[in-house]
């Protein structure tokens, strides 16, 4: 038995969108996107590889998962095993430290945390650029959760070109992001399904890919510049393209509900009163809203009094994957 190793990981919410693979086996995304670590959302995850084990046991949340609930976090498992030559079984213990149980938990943080915990338990050292092509292979989002601040993905062509590439880890720009919990229910639709029928049945498709080449082409000198006009207007305009791509797939699908859609009027009423602000979406109809520290209070007193306080969570800037105890 080795040591338990703990990682800790941090969510993400993407300004310029991961929505399709070109590869499912390989996990290689259509396009690059671009995010930011989070710090408020994050997941710890512990492993232990075993030679007593007759099996791989994954506890979620105090919760001993299935084994087919616990199928992907085996598959993960079985490429970090074949990586690094062992073959005994692994004990995965993974909480996640979401404020509410708001729907806003995400595959990003939890492979993430489990790329980290399990390559350094069976005694690989992998530096943070190898652990976002390892991370890659759980969840696309997860590749970006390795490092900290703005990142980007670069889609790259192969396993060793397609990996996360920071863009400014430290930010010290002050801006936040208020996640509206408009629905704490999963998806009918997951992002991996939603993804690849957008790509294999929306005429948008091609359009999309353009869109993000140019979208990244203004909003990284904006963030770099911290334009946050720019970037807000970048990053809203993405979120509604990508969301055009569900619309007009076929069959059509939407991830918004009734609330969502007040929520960007919300927005736009808030802009209007002289708020800066600017929302996105990920696969579900819960809005994360941009703004600059200074203007936090008045924006979520604003929603608080829509949504209600308990459903209205204000984030910074996060950190990278964490070692928690490196025995
Ligand atoms: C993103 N999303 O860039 C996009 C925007 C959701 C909307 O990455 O199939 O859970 O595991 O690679 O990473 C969510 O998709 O999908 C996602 P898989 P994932 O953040």
């Amino acid at each position: 038995m080795n040591a338990p190793v703990t990682a800790r990981a941090h969510t993400n919410i993407a300004l310029v969108k991961y929505w399709g693979k070109a590869d499912t086996e390989l996990m290689l995304p259509q396009t690059n996107s671009l995010s930011l670590t989070l710090d408020q959302f994050y997941t710890d995850t512990t492993v232990t590889f075993d030679d007593q084990l007759t099996a791989d046991e994954v506890t979620v949340n105090d919760q001993l998962l299935s084994p087919t609930a616990a199928k992907k976090v085996h598959n993960f498992l079985n490429l970090v095993r074949q990586q690094a030559s062992r073959t005994s079984f692994a004990r995965v213990t993974s909480v996640n430290h979401v404020p509410t149980a708001a729907g806003l938990a995400s595959s990003a943080s939890a492979f993430a945390a489990l790329a980290g915990a399990a390559s350094k338990a069976a005694g690989m050292n992998l530096d943070k650029t190898a652990l976002s092509r390892l991370a890659r292979r759980g969840s696309g989002s997860a590749t970006r959760s390795i490092f900290g601040g703005f990142v980007e993905w670069e889609a790259g062509h192969d396993d060793l070109s397609s990996r996360a590439v920071p863009l400014i880890e430290e930010v010290t720009w002050p801006i936040a992001v208020v996640a509206l919990v408009l629905d704490p229910h999963h998806k009918k639709v997951s992002s991996r399904q939603g993804m690849q029928s957008s790509v294999t049945t929306s005429p948008f498709y091609p359009a999309w890919k353009q869109v993000v080449v140019d979208d990244l082409d203004a909003i990284k000198p904006a963030i770099r510049a911290q334009d946050f006009t720019t970037m807000g207007e970048t990053l809203e305009t993405n979120a509604m393209r990508m969301h055009a791509l569900t619309l007009s797939a076929w069959p059509p699908f939407s991830y918004f509900n009734g609330d969502t859609l007040i929520a960007m009027q919300m927005v736009k009423g808030l802009r209007a009163a002289g708020l800066e602000c600017y929302y996105t979406l990920d696969a579900g109809p819960n809005l994360k809203v941009f703004c600059q520290t200074a203007d936090v209070p008045a924006i979520q007193d604003r929603f608080a009094r829509q949504f209600g306080s308990d459903n209205v969570i204000v984030a910074h800037p996060g950190p990278g994957i964490q070692f928690l105890n490196e025995a």
